[in-house]
């Protein structure tokens, strides 16, 4: 039987937190096993909101090195920077060409964001055809995300319909958004209305970074918002949101089950004693992929080798797909040599 093939991205956008390893990372690094997968530092997707260039080199090699320290594994699972394979851009070019603008004007994280800005990018507009792009050009059957890209990965499936419909055949692989149960959605210890988000990583007390030492990591758990009661339960209760957050985040790194969970607080003496107890799992659990990260970005010619190789894989799947694509489409292909 052949594997199903697995896409997903992440934005080389700094502050990595535990929001973007349990809702993302590690999930990839747990399905690496049984599936084909496909794991893309989005750089293109960075530039839809303005970048400092600087910061966006660092950024991506950064990132690229958490992926791997977290545990993608090169020889198991195809890791690459979007930017080094043509595919992608020069296909977005070609879905733009047959996404009616109604679909993208009505996305959330659109409107959210360029609420946010000052003078909004087209970029930011068609942020969600260049995502569409990865996963179709890649045939994945699957696109394990957060909850938040839910809705990408919904248009994503609605374009690679239109194409399949507008040229008579079944050429893109329909993608389903794979959501994981426990981590999709790491709310802010500051605030448990609003998910844990990179862009107020900065905020004292909103965040875990992966860059975070231990003691910081303690001291924002610390100070983490719950309420004025006492009781560690599991609950939908909007008063309960910073327990719950507490308790999600505990499962999802410890994997167990919610009654294993709430058996681990039973002797629990409050909610400092639930905070020191979380902490100490995230702290376990993110101290080795801090050294392992330190280690990768203090040879950055093994880490270029290593996503070279990647790219290579990875073209090799999306750059005929697109030239396919362009066929079907009516563009003429140029001849062997001139590319
Ligand atoms: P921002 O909130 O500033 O837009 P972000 O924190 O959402 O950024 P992304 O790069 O957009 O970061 O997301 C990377 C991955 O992490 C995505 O798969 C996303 O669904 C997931 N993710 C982001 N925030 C959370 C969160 N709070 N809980 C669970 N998963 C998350
Ligand atoms: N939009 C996503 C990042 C992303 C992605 C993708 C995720 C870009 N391309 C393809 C899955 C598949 C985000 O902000 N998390």
């Amino acid at each position: 039987m052949t594997k199903k093939r697995v896409f997903s991205g992440i934005q080389p956008t700094g502050n990595l937190h535990l929001g973007n390893y349990l809702g993302a990372i590690k999930n990839w690094v747990k399905g690496q096993e049984e599936k084909e997968n496909f794991f893309c530092v989005v750089d293109l997707h960075s530039l839809t909101v303005p970048q400092d260039p600087d910061d966006l080199r660092f950024q991506t090699r950064s990132l690229a090195a958490w992926l791997l320290a977290a545990g993608i594994d090169p020889d198991k699972s195809t890791l690459f920077i979007q930017s080094h394979v043509r595919a992608h851009a020069e296909g977005c070019w070609l879905l733009n060409c047959i996404t009616p603008l109604g679909w993208l004007q009505r996305m959330t994280q659109f409107k959210d964001k360029a609420a946010k800005q000052e003078s909004v990018l087209t970029g930011l507009l068609d942020y969600p055809v260049l995502m569409a792009g990865d996963i179709i050009f890649y045939d994945a059957d699957e696109v394990p995300v957060g909850e938040d890209q839910k809705q990408h990965v919904e248009l994503t499936r609605d374009i690679a319909q239109r194409f399949n419909s507008l040229y008579g055949q079944e050429f893109f692989v329909i993608p389903k958004p794979v959501i994981p149960e426990a981590g999709a959605r790491v709310m802010g210890l500051d605030n448990p209305a609003a998910k844990m988000s990179k862009s107020l990583a900065h905020l004292r007390g909103h965040a875990v970074r992966l860059l975070d030492d231990p003691k910081e990591i303690g001291r924002s758990f610390k100070r983490a918002v719950t309420d004025s009661g006492q009781e560690i339960v599991f609950s939908d209760d909007p008063e309960k949101a910073g327990v719950n957050n507490l308790l999600g985040i505990y499962k999802a790194i410890t994997d167990k089950s919610e009654a294993e969970v709430l058996a681990d607080f039973a002797d629990a003496r409050g909610y400092g004693d639930l905070k020191k107890r979380v902490a100490e799992v995230v702290i376990a659990e993110i101290a080795p992929i801090r050294e392992r990260y330190d280690r990768l970005m203090a040879d950055p010619a093994e880490l270029d080798n290593l996503l070279a190789r990647g790219a290579e894989q990875a073209a090799a799947v999306s750059n005929p797909k697109v030239d396919q694509m362009k066929e079907i489409m009516g563009l003429v292909l140029p001849v062997i040599g001139v590319q």
